[in-house]
């Protein structure tokens, strides 16, 4: 009863928060921390009912665009074909596709990301460095190199991927409504002795940085179980399970109770493979124990309201794609 009560008041005072933060996002188009905060803490509270309904709401509200006959990275598609993998993705909570990146363009991309400088974890702090340092596959100083998303935009490839015409038409099957670019990640991980697991996100958890969300993964370095598959629990999307009352991190062993084995997905892949995730569900990637592996990723989500990320400038925009820059579904991130 005195729990009922408890949860009942928690309900109460992080409603209130949050409908002021809905106010103050619709004046400001920013989200407090507080607010943030009280996103998260609200999706475990309701085991993830707070953002299915809110995220009803914004879908009716936004609606959809049609997707006749799309082309792009996923190949030539037509509306029902992205309707029955949307559809899978809705079931299992991820997706792995037929098409890939061709050679040419891992290799440049691959390429980029040996140049480009890149900040890293640094495993003494759990945080990012400041300076920025080539990678350098031999010398391993951290689990995790992280490419500033200033840096993503220098690469071209990397813009036809973000600017992808299937991607955008997928994202928007699966989340429902128009969607939005909401941010950008690419990075290298390294075996490191299974340090700063935590912080290179390399523990199971769930995140939750929008109302509804999806990432898309591109693969540039062939992944088997030894170096850093992206590790899914399936159909961990949906409702989260009673045995899930709080957030943070969580060990093999409480997701292995928890969901059973049956449901852990190891993704491996060959280089160039791509999939779209819902990383509201339960993840990870597994630390690795010898090579490497290089990782884009682009998400997309119905609503900005959540974490806040600081614009980037519409300048970094390679020509091709200023125009596009301007539209609904990317002119959230850039200024
Ligand atoms: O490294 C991975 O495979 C997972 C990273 C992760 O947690 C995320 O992208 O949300
Ligand atoms: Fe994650």
């Amino acid at each position: 009863m005195i729990k009922k009560l408890k949860r009942a008041y928690r309900h109460h005072i992080l409603k209130r928060k949050l409908s002021t933060g809905w106010q103050e996002f619709r004046r400001t188009g920013k989200t407090s921390p507080d607010t943030y905060r009280a996103l998260r803490q609200m999706f475990v509270l309701t085991r993830g009912g707070y953002n299915d309904k809110v995220a009803q709401e914004i879908i009716t509200s936004i609606g959809k665009e049609r997707n006749e006959n799309v082309e792009g990275i996923l190949g030539y598609l037509e509306e029902k074909e992205l309707k029955e993998m949307a559809n899978h993705m809705k079931k299992d909570g991820y997706y792995i596709f037929d098409s890939g990146l061709s050679p040419e363009k891992i290799s440049s991309i691959v390429n980029f990301a040996l140049e480009e400088p890149v900040h890293y974890l640094n495993p003494e702090t759990g945080k990012q460095s400041v300076e920025k340092i080539k990678y350098d596959p031999k010398t391993p100083i951290s689990p995790r190199y992280d490419f500033s998303r200033e840096s993503i935009l220098k690469s071209e490839d990397l813009q036809d991927l973000i600017f992808d015409d299937s991607l955008l038409a997928f994202a928007q099957e699966y989340l429902g409504c128009k969607p939005i670019l909401d941010h950008l990640a690419f990075w290298w991980s390294q075996p490191f002795n299974g340090k700063a697991k935590s912080e290179a996100a390399q523990l199971y958890h769930f995140d939750m940085d929008r109302i509804k969300f999806m990432k898309f993964f591109f693969y540039l370095t062939d992944v088997d179980t030894y170096n850093g598959p992206h590790c899914y629990v399936k159909n961990s999307h949906t409702k989260l399970p009673p045995e899930i009352s709080r957030d943070g991190r969580f060990t093999d062993v409480d997701i292995l109770k928890i969901y059973g084995a049956q449901n852990m997905l190891e993704i491996v892949g060959k280089k160039g493979a791509i999939m779209a995730v819902d990383t509201r569900g339960m993840h990870k990637g597994k630390d690795l124990i010898k090579g490497e592996r290089l990782l884009f990723q682009i998400e997309f989500a119905i609503s900005m309201f959540g974490q806040n990320y600081s614009a980037l400038p519409k300048s970094l925009i390679k020509v091709p794609y200023r125009e596009k820059a301007n539209q609904y579904a990317y002119k959230h991130i850039f200024e």
